[in-house]
Order: C-alpha cells, then sequence, then structure tokens
C-alpha cells in the first residue's frame, strides 16, 4: 500500500496550508494522521474529504508511521524528531533546530533533490520561508554566472511569526483605521496600536520594523544568520558572503526579498530574465512598464517564486539586482516540506 504520514503541528498557521496541500496535491499517502499539542488534540480538520481527529503528540503518534512533518517550534522538533525516528519513521523538519547539522540535509527539491537520501540521522530538513522563497530564483542564476556574494533585504509578512502575527496586524490595522493625523507626528502610532505588540518588538500598521527573530552576536538577528548559512549550505558554497538585512512589514502572507547578488563572470539582465523563464517553481514577472512586479498580494496562495526588477548593476557588470516575492506559508514552508515528503513517499513505493 501507500506510505502513511503524519503531519506534527497540524492546527498552526503553516499546519493548516499543509492540510490544504494533501487535499489538493496528487496523493501519494495511505493513512494520514495529523498531530498537535495537547491544546489542541481532539479538534478536527479535513483532509482530503475526511474529517480527522487530531491525536495528541506522544511516542505512540508515530507507531506505523513512515514519513512525519513538523511544523513545531525549534524545541519540540529537537526533541520529538528523534523519537518519530526511533519508531521508525522519516522525519522532515521545518523548524531550525536541525538545518545547519552536518548530518542532516537541507533540501529544496528545484535545486537538490539527490540530498534527500543523504540522511544518516533519518531527519531531513526544510529551509527558513525567506531563505526558500529566495533561493529557488537564485539558484538557477549560480548555475549560469558562479555566485561569489549576496546583499540582500527582506520584506517579511506577519504570517511568518505564526496565527498570533496575522491576529496581531488586523487587530492594529482595524485601531488605526480612520484616523487621519495618524503617521505625521512621532509616537502617535504606538499609542493607537496600544500595548498589545503580540510576537514583534514595535507596531506593525502604518510602519516597518528592522527586525525578525532573535539577537545574536555582532548585532545580526538570527534571521538574517539563516539567510546567510542556509543560503551557503543548499548552493553548496560554504564561503559564500552573505550580507542580509531582514525587515518585517505590514504584510499578512508574501515574504519578498530585494537581491544584490555578485557572480563570478559578467552577466546580462535578458540572459537572467531567459535562465528564470525556464527555472522550475519560479514565474517571471518582469515588465515595469505594464505596472508588472512581483508581489505579495499576487503572490499569496500560488507555489512559485516570483521574480521581477531584473536589472545589472550600473558599476558592476558582474552583478544583478531583482526582487522576488513568495508565499512564506506554502512554498516557504508547506509546500516544499510537502515536495520533499513526496521524494520520501517515491522511494518507499520503489523500495517497497
Ligand atoms: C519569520 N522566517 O518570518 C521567520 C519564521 O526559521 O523557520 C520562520 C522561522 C524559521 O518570522
Amino acid at each position: 500500500g501507500l506510505p502513511s504520514l503524519a503531519v506534527v503541528g497540524a492546527t498552526g498557521a503553516v499546519g493548516s496550508v499543509m492540510c490544504e496541500l494533501l487535499s489538493s496535491r496528487k496523493n501519494v499517502w495511505g493513512e494520514i494522521r495529523l498531530v498537535a499539542s495537547k491544546r489542541s488534540a481532539g479538534r478536527r480538520l479535513t483532509v482530503r474529504g475526511d474529517e480527522l481527529p487530531v491525536h495528541e503528540l506522544t511516542p505512540e503518534a508515530f507507531d506505523g508511521i513512515d514519513v512525519a512533518m513538523f511544523d513545531v517550534p525549534d524545541d519540540v522538533s529537537a526533541e520529538w524528531a528523534p523519537i518519530a525516528v526511533g519508531r521508525g519513521a522519516i522525519a522532515v523538519d521545518n523548524s531550525a533546530a536541525f538545518r545547519i547539522d552536518p548530518d542532516v540535509p537541507l533540501v529544496v527539491p528545484e535545486i537538490n533533490p539527490e540530498q534527500v537520501r543523504n540522511r544518516p540521522k533519518g531527519i531531513i530538513a526544510n529551509p527558513n520561508c525567506t531563505t526558500l522563497t529566495m533561493i529557488v530564483a537564485l539558484a538557477p542564476l549560480h548555475r549560469e554566472y558562479g555566485l561569489k556574494e549576496l546583499v540582500l533585504a527582506s520584506y517579511q509578512a506577519v504570517s511568518g511569526a505564526g496565527q498570533d502575527g496575522v491576529d496581531t496586524l488586523l487587530d492594529q490595522l482595524s485601531r488605526v483605521s480612520g484616523d487621519r493625523t495618524l503617521g505625521s507626528r512621532s509616537g502617535n502610532v504606538r499609542r493607537a496600536v496600544g500595548d498589545d505588540l503580540g510576537p514583534f518588538p514595535a507596531p506593525l500598521a502604518l510602519n516597518v520594523v528592522p527586525w525578525a527573530g532573535s539577537l545574536r552576536e555582532g548585532g545580526w538577528s538570527s534571521e538574517e544568520l539563516k539567510l546567510r548559512n542556509e543560503s551557503r549550505k543548499i548552493l553548496g558554497l560554504p564561503d559564500l558572503k552573505v550580507s542580509a538585512t531582514c525587515v518585517r512589514v505590514p504584510v499578512v502572507t508574501g515574504h519578498s526579498v530585494a537581491v544584490h547578488a555578485v557572480f563570478g563572470i559578467e552577466v546580462d539582465a535578458e540572459g537572467a530574465r531567459e535562465v528564470l523563464r525556464h527555472a522550475p517553481g519560479v514565474i517571471l514577472v518582469d515588465d515595469p512598464a505594464a505596472g508588472e512586479f512581483p508581489m505579495p498580494i499576487d503572490a499569496v496562495g500560488t507555489d512559485p517564486s516570483w521574480v521581477g526588477r531584473i536589472r545589472r548593476s550600473v558599476d558592476d557588470p558582474r552583478a544583478l539586482d531583482f526582487f522576488v516575492t513568495g508565499d512564506n506559508l506554502r512554498k516557504g514552508a508547506a509546500l516544499n516540506t510537502a515536495q520533499i515528503a513526496e521524494l520520501l513517499s517515491k522511494e518507499l513505493r520503489t523500495a517497497g
């Protein structure tokens, strides 16, 4: 029969998109078992047209499971992915717990699908949503021109911080709507928004916040270092120079990145467009004269990374500037995890 799948974290922001994807993509699974924390256990969710109960996360929840997907916080994955492996499952983990572990492959199926088989710990990691959005477009350009250096600025949606992030922005927007004086005097947006900042260090409504993640050495944020370390690992470029500034913007879903990429040889914008027209998982949206740009409001709910604003640097013939947008809950999280699991389903069916 078909392999069995557990979805751990089924009730979260990413888990909900996962349930949708499992209902709409080609069916390669036998039993699907939904698992979540004790708080969410007992709820029922619809997958493939069936109402399924949500089981509590226990070691027994993995009995008889071939592939276990994790969309949970880092500490939960760190504890429970090895338990799932101990019960006989292969774990596909979307937290940061294992991404940089040299014994855990970090997989993007359009770029390094062969790495799925290289899993001494029985764990495969899924990249961060900001890295994923960008890397799908960057990897084919690297193959063509040889990447040397990246300078990045992100524009990240609030759903990257989960359902709490979404609720926080929408509540704040309802508090500021209607007051036409807001934003013209220091401090008045803060007063209108009030004290509830949700998972963010500052108000998101009518603002941009140059911060995502937690503080690391040298003033870098964890999100900025993830972009650097994960890009290096996925592209197999351990010495790649990466400088990133990660910024949260008042967008519900859809992470964007402004990319300055320096290559080893001269580039040209039309050549880069031609590469991206044929790249898997990419859609080229690059017609400024017609008002066509990659933007979150269009990319949300779709699978590909949307790329545009492709220009050769005026001052460096080896550098390209471009803008890329993708659905952070879909390709950024649930879709990439589902694609990795589908590679495993195929491997198990071929072996079995
Ligand atoms: C954000 N990218 O937008 C983060 C969320 O490493 O998987 C995902 C954190 C991670 O806040």
